[in-house]
């Protein structure tokens, strides 16, 4: 047999498995793993089930690749979303009156300001950010770990996801607490050494390196945890759903 024919053979054998019985599958996942995602319904539901959970069941604790700061990109590719007043007004204070809002399943509903934020301990990774358009870059990200701002709010032990946003309102996205509790997940205001420049998401960025440049929300305003993604929105997870595209960009 050919490599091709194998690899056909393979891929429909693949489809008539999880295609037909997708339903039958996603209920024995979601049954005894809860690991069914917000946008498992419609026709590409049993690949994103699939997708996601087998991420979870094989790689939960992966890391995403780090590399050499000699391998950081010059000049980067950047996409400059528009920004309203809200914004421009706080830009003009320097961003002193920048708050992140920490609330939904915690202890205390806890805001805090970005003088807090680069108060906390420091983490870093040099990683690559890749759109679902095709380019990216890599650079040094600098930040404290979202899970130390979810520590300090108390998270609750039903929690299941996080819920972000941005001042940008239609800019909105979740990760389950894999992703938010992973190390290398952060909360950004530095970027190759300095400041993290506004085109990039400052004065405050979620950077999730495992997964594809869309989950990275650029001027993150909130994070709300949650144990059920379906009040949010349309109940698919997030914005990216709504327009088409994937609530889990794992790679
Ligand atoms: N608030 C906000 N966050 C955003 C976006 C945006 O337009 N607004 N674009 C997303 C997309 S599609 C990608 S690929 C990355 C791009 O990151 P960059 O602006 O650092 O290049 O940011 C993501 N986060
Ligand atoms: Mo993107």
């Amino acid at each position: 047999m050919s490599n091709l024919s194998r690899r056909k053979l393979v891929t429909t054998g693949l489809a008539a498995t999880f295609g037909a019985s997708g339903l039958a599958l996603g209920d024995i996942l979601a049954r005894r793993y809860g690991l069914i995602p917000p946008d498992s319904g419609g026709w590409y539901g049993p690949g994103e089930t699939l997708t996601y959970a087998a991420h979870r069941l094989l790689t939960r604790n992966s890391m995403a690749r780090e590399f050499r700061r000699d391998q950081i990109s010059t000049p980067f590719a950047n996409d400059v979303g528009r920004l309203g007043e809200d914004f421009k007004q706080l830009q003009a204070g320097a961003f002193a009156g920048w708050n992140l809002i920490v609330d939904g399943m915690v202890a205390r509903t806890t805001s805090f300001s970005l003088a807090e934020i680069r108060s906390f301990p420091r983490r870093s990774h040099i990683t690559q950010i890749s759109c679902e358009e095709g380019w990216s870059y890599i650079a040094e990200w600098i930040g404290v770990p979202l899970s130390h701002l979810l520590k300090l709010a108390g998270i609750d032990s039903r929690a299941r996801y996080v819920v972000y946003r941005s001042i940008q309102r239609d800019w909105w996205e979740s990760i389950d607490m894999a992703d938010a509790l992973h190390p290398q997940t952060l909360v950004t205001y530095g970027m190759n050494g300095a400041d993290l420049p506004v085109p990039f998401g400052g004065p405050v960025r979620l950077r999730v390196p495992r997964q594809l440049g869309y989950k990275s929300v650029k001027y993150l305003t909130s994070v709300t945890v949650t144990d059920d993604l379906k009040r949010f929105g349309k109940g698919l997870g997030s914005a990216s759903p709504e327009g088409g595209y994937a609530w889990y960009a794992g790679m």
